[in-house]
């Protein structure tokens, strides 16, 4: 990642155990102004989840000046007639010092401050397919220094309280996530390790 970015990245994914391939899609973009983030897990698993994931996530890709909400909104009328999704989508503007996140269905996202403050957000219960349903947007402040993890429901509740994810290097985290987390995985995983900097004046 290079230093010119305000957020490093770094991530980890598996497949769940039998499985080639990964039914989560993620991407993610810094540009001038922002940092979006998502990842989209396919309901089941293997290849037709990942082909739903994807579907999403490549809405997400061509409307990356949208926000939050309508991102939500656009890819859930997208899924029309088609297999559900769940989502989780992070936006941080740089400019008026917040960000935004959203999840429906098993996306969590969990924030942490320099000051070792860690906030796990509620996702929204349910998954998109199309249908309208109501759910919630959050927006807080950003602070100086933080640090963010997204993770598909691959992840256990149990592995979320290890002290690695307060460390400033991502790197570190998705390797020492690797390397303590269960091998076998019982579900498709994605974790995003995503570190926030202001720049040194
Ligand atoms: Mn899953």
């Amino acid at each position: 990642m290079s230093s010119e970015n305000k957020v490093d990245v770094s991530v980890y994914q598996k497949p769940k155990k039998g499985n080639y391939q990964c039914g989560d899609s993620y991407f993610y973009r810094e540009t001038e102004d922002e940092f979006l983030c998502a990842i989209a897990d396919g309901l089941g698993s293997g290849e037709f989840a990942k082909e739903s994931s994807q579907i999403v996530i490549d809405i997400i890709k061509s409307n990356n000046q949208a926000t939050v909400e309508q991102l939500v909104k656009v890819c859930n009328s997208q899924l029309q007639g088609k297999r559900g999704v769940v989502i989780g989508i992070l936006k941080i503007n740089f400019k008026n010092k917040i960000y935004s996140f959203s999840s429906i269905g098993n996306i969590g996202i969990m924030s942490i401050t320099d000051d070792k403050v860690k906030k796990r957000s509620i996702p929204n219960a349910g998954y998109l397919a199309g249908y309208q349903r109501a759910f919630k947007v959050r927006t807080e402040k950003l602070e100086s220094n933080m640090n963010f993890i997204m993770f598909s429901d691959g992840v256990l509740d149990k592995e979320l309280s290890q002290c690695f994810f307060l460390n400033k290097n991502v790197d570190s985290i998705t390797k020492a996530y690797e390397q303590t987390s269960n091998e076998i995985k019982a579900d498709d995983t994605t974790l995003i390790a995503m570190r926030y900097e202001t720049e040194s004046p």
